[in-house]
């Protein structure tokens, strides 16, 4: 039996909670009845529209429709034997698919793990086993990787570790064997009353783990963290007023539906919360994505700076003429430099709202009444009246106004540790529960805060989280090497990349395709590679004896400035 679904996550002390009740943040109802609640109040209103499912013929659903699929998806997983508390592995492109499995998720208290269409074998089985997952949801084939056929691996695999019963739903035309086909399982519903009271009679509590999302990555592996029906309810519902989110809204989803930005800052759920219109594009591809805009009439879409930069592009090129209803565009995940944001507004004819935020929590905007100098060179401020926020050195003691140190944060929506952790946490959140983002950050004298550095071993690279400590765990498996250090470097597109530097042994060489051989052999996501390797006799080392990363950060950049060839 999996462990039962709200052990071994940490609660918000209780004076915390009850005051995030008081304020109404925490509004006790799960996340599937209040949206159960917009489909009652705008049944024939438009929900979702996936344009290129079935071969372009496309998806569309109204609020009323969407709410029923979710109920009878929901009630399929149930007679699977699939139940509330549960956990599914979520690895689904940008789809219908997508959103209406994760609504049957929130509506039976099944608990989606969100994976990225990116992860492999290494990433899904450490999410499955540490999730204590019952079933992955994977498309048959997706950019040329057979996923289908992963999904089945993992589940041979953990049957055999756990004698479990394990399911693998595939969206796809062709579902081989084995599998449940995920398509028909988020068909139209044939009992929808029937289906409805079922459900509302086993609705999940407000307090129990809505959905486990994935940290930005600065250990081994991924850790979860688990957003509650109350606390994600209130993230989707704060970021959505933010936007001006409404029943007029049409927000397009092209990142990864995964990730918190698009599936919940507002992205999906805050979307279809306020009564909107959710789009979904497999990519952030600037010309699908201006014929959609176009198309469909988007309003609100949120990208990474280096999305931006290609839209801004493009619509140098081009013109940006097919996205004259865009009104606000987001963007953030990584830093975004102050001279592709001026340009947003003059090239793309839409408000900039920057966004600083993570998947534990912590989200800051620019709003979008704020002086252009503000958007523009700021990373914006918490959501919620009740975030806290401090700046502090490295003894946690709090910095003078202004001066940039180590961001800290508790609040409504930042729960108090990662799943399963304790290890972890007692580094990530100090002993009164505010969760140390890792974020170098200053704040201005109008209460913004501007990200300049950072001090966590993590790479960026164009949004998606690198850890470097996952990285050197898996370089650890060449014989050839003795030591192993990987850096950011900068990068005129993505914002950083990641290199390595590499101490062979005495007498052996190490190469870069050796390294991506290797890493592709465990099955890591690919954005994990290496993209450079330098070769040195030993690393740099700090006062303290740990490997001066600073200093290899500084070399490598020094390198790229000079133009100097890689050293492989
Ligand atoms: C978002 O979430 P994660 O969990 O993938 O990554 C969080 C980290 C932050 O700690 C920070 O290091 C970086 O990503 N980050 C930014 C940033 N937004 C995120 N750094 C500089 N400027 C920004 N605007 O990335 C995320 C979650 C929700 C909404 C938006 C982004």
């Amino acid at each position: 039996m999996p462990t039962p679904i709200n052990e071994h996550t940490v609660p918000w002390p209780a004076p915390y909670a009850e005051r995030y009740v008081t304020a109404g943040h925490w509004a006790g109802v799960p996340i599937g009845t209040l949206l159960r609640a917009v489909a009652d109040r705008t049944p024939d209103a438009p929900a979702l529209v996936d344009p290129v499912a079935h071969g372009g013929a496309g998806v569309r659903l109204t609020h009323a429709e969407l709410a029923e699929r979710a109920d009878a998806a929901a009630v399929r997983l149930l007679r699977l034997g699939i139940a509330r508390g549960d956990r599914i592995v979520v690895q689904l492109g940008n789809s219908w698919e997508f959103v209406v499995l994760t609504l049957a998720c929130l509506r039976a208290g099944i608990v989606p793990v969100m994976a990225l269409p990116a992860h492999r074998r290494a990433e899904l089985t450490h999410l499955a086993v540490h999730a204590e997952a019952v079933a992955i949801a994977v498309p048959d084939r997706m950019r040329d990787f057979d996923h289908q056929r992963l999904g089945h691996d993992i589940a041979a695999e953990v049957r055999a570790a756990t004698g479990a019963d394990w399911h693998v739903l595939v969206a796809g035309d062709d579902v081989a064997s084995g599998g449940v086909d995920l398509r028909a399982l988020c068909g139209p519903a044939t009992e929808a009353a029937a289906d409805r009271a079922r459900l509302d009679a086993v609705a999940p509590a407000a307090g129990d783990v809505a959905v486990f999302l994935l940290s930005g990555g600065t250990t081994g592996l991924p850790k979860l963290i688990a957003r509650t029906h109350d606390d994600y309810a209130y993230n989707a519902r704060a970021s959505a007023e933010l936007v001006a989110a409404g029943p007029d809204t049409v927000y397009l989803v092209s990142l990864p539906a995964g990730h918190n930005f698009p599936l919940a800052c507002p992205g999906i759920l805050g979307t279809l919360l306020a009564g909107g219109r959710v789009v979904t594009l497999p990519s952030p591809e600037p010309g699908r994505v201006f014929a959609t805009v176009e198309a469909e009439g988007v309003t609100h879409t949120a990208v990474v700076p280096a999305v931006a930069g290609r839209w801004l592009e493009h619509a140098t090129e081009h013109g940006a003429g097919r996205l004259a209803t865009l009104r606000v565009l987001q963007v953030g995940g990584a830093r975004l430099p102050d001279e592709l944001a001026y340009r947003v507004r003059p090239v793309l004819g839409a408000a900039l709202q920057q966004v600083f935020g993570m998947a534990e929590g912590l989200l800051n905007v620019t709003r979008l009444d704020d002086p252009e100098d503000v958007v523009c060179t700021t990373q914006g401020r918490p959501i919620s009246p009740d975030d806290e926020v401090r700046i502090v050195d490295e003894l946690d003691q709090d910095l003078p106004e202004g001066e940039p140190g180590l961001l800290l944060t508790r609040g409504p929506y930042t729960p108090r540790g990662y799943y399963r952790a304790a290890e972890q946490n007692a580094r990530a959140f100090t002993a009164d529960g505010w969760y140390r983002s890792g974020d170098i950050c200053r704040r201005t004298p109008g209460g913004n805060l501007v990200v300049e550095g950072r001090d966590k071993d993590m790479i960026n690279r164009g949004g998606e989280k690198i850890s470097a400590e996952e990285v050197e765990n898996l370089v650890y498996r060449l014989p050839s090497v003795s030591q192993v250090a990987a850096v950011a470097m900068p990068d005129p597109v993505l914002g950083e990349r990641v290199c390595l530097y590499v101490v062979p042994k005495p007498g052996e060489t190490v190469t870069l395709e050796q390294v991506r051989a290797v890493m592709d052999q465990v099955g890591v996501a690919r954005f994990k590679l290496p993209e450079r390797l330098v070769l040195v006799e030993d690393l740099v080392l700090t006062k303290v004896g740990k490997v001066d990363k600073k200093a290899l950060r500084a070399d490598i950049a020094g390198r790229i400035a000079v133009g100097a060839t890689p050293v492989v």
